[in-house]
């Protein structure tokens, strides 16, 4: 995957400079714990140290990005310096002080490349499309696993770190973030930090978990309830919010904003008094990171555009009772929603 000329197109600068790990990753298709990704109109170049040179030329072979071994960051600014760059776009966000004050040193007139990554990283290409849609069917594979392991008396922890283990063994190479996995009560807190509490019948389970497949982040949550409770308010609620993310699924289309999207679930909750329970946004863009652009809230303007991939994720949490949350990988295309995920979101009794 080379992104460089599909960013520095889009930059009025003489050159673009790149160093977070992320960034790389999305610019070059190459994970790395250290480099920098140098563009300009003629040529995109590599700089990493000895430990990925190997692994990098071999990757970036069949690429228009050279690969070049750099000690430090002062080999990079000398040789973009003997390029006689003047005005070079750099990631202002994610430059450290000392960073910004050793380009300000050699006199580089800077301007911010963020906006220009933000916008081309949130619209993914086919090869993006394919690392999402295979890092969601693993996390599905893991999940359908792991329901069928789940016992009585097994620790959210636990549960947490097999749900990982069985992600790894399905395919996935990380996970995409720390998995929450919530029993009983705890389910009432988004994010819950996952303890050692048992898992006791009649509980209700709230898994929330993704993992990374070439690169690309899956996120799903699923709240089912582990043997039958007999609380018909928490079969209500799931109901609800259950269609509150069938409604928004249904009704986004390209165009409209992260806004307008949003609403179609929390106006639906709010029919119900449950609105005021809904207390995050209705969803997030997905890619490399697991959180970026674009954003659906209820303060976002961001316009969502085909080829964008986010999470849809109503969620409803009573305080000291119990939370659901309901979530898809989705993508836009054709102008509609089209969900990554095949797994039941009807209410599950195990
Ligand atoms: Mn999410």
């Amino acid at each position: 995957m080379d992104n460089t000329k599909k960013v520095f197109r889009e930059i009025k600068a003489d050159a673009m400079l790149t160093g977070s790990p992320d960034l790389r990753r999305y610019l070059t298709g190459f994970a790395s714990s250290f480099g920098f990704v140098y563009t300009d109109a003629q040529e995109s170049v590599f700089f990493t140290d000895p430990r990925y040179a190997e692994g990098a030329r071999a990757a970036l072979k069949h690429s228009y990005i050279g690969v070049e071994v750099a000690k430090s960051e002062e080999t990079v600014l000398e040789y973009i310096k003997s390029k006689k760059i003047k005005t070079l776009a750099v990631p202002m966000e994610r430059l450290t002080l000392p960073a910004y004050e050793a380009l300000k040193k050699r006199r580089f007139r800077l301007i911010d490349s963020m906006p220009a990554l933000k916008a081309a990283m949130c619209v993914k290409g086919e090869e993006e499309l394919a690392a999402v849609a295979r890092a969601c069917r693993i996390a599905e594979e893991a999940y359908e696993e792991l329901l069928s392991s789940l016992k009585e008396g097994m620790t959210e922890n636990e549960t947490a770190g097999y749900l990982e283990y069985l992600m790894r063994k399905h395919g996935a190479e990380d996970r995409s973030f720390e998995t929450i996995a919530a029993f009983g009560k705890n389910t009432s807190v988004p994010h819950h930090a996952s303890c050692g509490d048992k898992l006791k019948k009649g509980m209700p389970v709230l898994l929330d978990f993704g993992c990374k497949a070439d690169g690309y982040c899956s996120d799903i949550t699923r709240t089912f309830l582990f043997g039958e409770s007999g609380d018909d308010e928490f079969k209500e609620v799931y109901g609800r919010v259950l269609d509150a993310h069938r409604i928004a699924a249904d009704k986004i289309r390209a165009g409209m904003t992260g806004k307008e999207a949003d609403a179609f679930a929390r106006d639906h909750l709010r029919q119900y008094g449950l609105d005021k329970f809904f207390t995050h946004s209705l969803g997030h863009g997905i890619g490399v990171n697991i959180h970026e652009a674009p954003r659906l809230s209820a303060s976002s303007a961001d316009v969502l555009r085909d080829g964008m991939v986010f999470s849809i994720e109503p969620g409803v949490y009573f305080e000291g009772k119990f939370g659901i949350r309901i979530e898809d990988s989705v993508q836009l295309a054709g102008g509609v929603v089209r969900s990554f995920m095949q797994s039941e979101k009807g209410l599950t009794v195990l």
